[in-house]
């Protein structure tokens, strides 16, 4: 558990957690960072190749108990585009399906643009798998935003704030960090596909059917000389939630004060399984909440989300009981929820109908709910929701009676 909470994250971004959102938000804004080209690197230590070259060598585990075999979720997953040079690193998930070949499962749009360049071409696809680093890596590589001339890991340079060292690998052109743990090459033969699935998501459902996709061949295995294999489980309350959403946490958090809004932070809580965002503001009128609240809901930083929330600064959005005690006691179900009909529902989103002509596209909606205190202006009523708290609340203290 490396980025599970705000408190480890600020820990890998040299920040503070209340900070987290606003810093990797400056960070991104900056762009890439620097990196530079070595001939070797502590990555590649230890070298297996051939025969020796097999899944079986790493400690892959099965996630949960109906899953189609055990899965690789931790493979920050870099291909290069074969006219640019340009590589893209995504986490893709890997069924593992034998010693030396497996299935991936494309979720970047970025890396199916790549590999279709390959296919049409009818040439294989090197994929290189890089497992294992300072957590900024893999921060980075869940940037999921416009970048045409640079790569993820070179964001996670910026994130740093370091010039990172990168190899090139032993079978392809393809640059990895070169103080990873372990780097997986293969490739991706054209057409080649294997049955992947099933797999429980993010959100604790099985939400697809096995179907074919890409097949992996490991050509070979670099690693560092006592490499630690890093898991990252797919099912809540792990890493991988928190790490799928926090570069658009950060990306809402721009979005939304490019254009003007008071806002303090944004989370997407695992407790809501990424379908339900929560953001933290001060607006002068009621008016700009819903505005806030209705880009959040339609913010194309965000994968997922169904519900937007808005809140105050005196409610703790990373506790749960709080939020529900917003949600009971500053909401007027007659004005302050907005319900869409009709918006196109993600294919995991097992609570809306599939599209018949159209699966596994569902029909779905949206909510908006302004859990805010009355706004600044109008601030006699605002300062009726002053929580109170008992006679003597942090005042009383043990030491002076002992
Ligand atoms: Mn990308």
């Amino acid at each position: 558990m490396l980025v599970c909470d705000r408190h480890r994250q600020a820990i890998a971004l040299k920040t503070t957690p209340g900070n987290v959102v606003a810093h990797l938000a400056k960070m991104i804004n900056k762009g890439p960072g620097k990196t530079r080209l070595v001939k070797t690197g502590p990555v590649k230590a230890k070298k297996l190749s051939g025969k020796q070259a097999l899944f079986t060598k790493i400690p892959i585990c099965i996630h949960s108990p109906h899953d189609g075999g055990p899965y690789i979720g931790s493979g920050m997953c870099v291909v290069r585009d074969p006219d640019t040079g340009h590589q893209n690193v995504a986490i893709h998930r890997i069924h593992i399906k034998g010693p030396s070949h497996a299935a991936v499962s494309l979720f970047s749009p970025h890396s199916k643009a790549i590999l279709q360049k390959y296919a049409e071409r009818k040439q294989s696809a090197p994929m290189a798998v890089v497992i294992g680093h300072h957590p900024c890596f893999e921060i980075a590589t869940n940037y999921f935003g416009p970048h045409d001339t640079w790569h993820e890991h070179e964001l996670a340079a910026t994130l740093l704030d370091e010039t990172i060292e990168m190899v090139r690998c032993e079978h392809s052109d393809i640059v990895v960090p070169a103080h990873a743990e372990i780097i997986l090459e293969c490739e991706i033969k054209p057409g080649a596909t294997e049955m992947e699935g099933p797999f429980a998501e993010f959100h604790n459902y099985y939400a697809s059917e096995p179907s074919p996709k890409p097949r992996l061949d490991l050509k070979s295995i670099t690693m560092r000389k006592d490499a630690i294999y890093r898991h990252l489980n797919a099912t809540p309350y792990t890493d991988h939630q928190p790490l799928a959403v926090l570069p658009s946490e950060a990306r809402l958090f721009d979005q939304l004060t490019r254009r003007g809004y008071q806002i303090n932070d944004v989370f997407i809580p695992p407790w809501g399984g990424l379908f339900v965002t929560i953001i933290q503001m001060k607006a002068l009128v009621e008016e700009q909440v819903r505005e806030a609240l209705l880009t959040t809901l339609f913010s194309s930083a965000l994968l997922f989300t169904k519900i937007a929330i808005a809140v105050d600064d005196d409610i703790d959005i990373y506790d749960a009981q709080d939020i529900i005690y917003a949600l009971g006691t500053r909401v007027n179900p007659v004005k302050d929820i907005m319900q869409i009909h009709g918006t196109q529902g993600i294919p995991y989103d097992l609570s809306l109908p599939l599209i018949p002509e159209a699966p596994p596209w569902r029909t779905g909606g949206k909510l908006a709910i302004d859990a805010t205190k009355p706004p600044l202006a109008k601030k006699a009523l605002r300062e009726k929701f002053t929580r109170v708290n008992k006679q003597g609340w942090g005042k009383v203290l043990l030491e002076d009676y002992i």
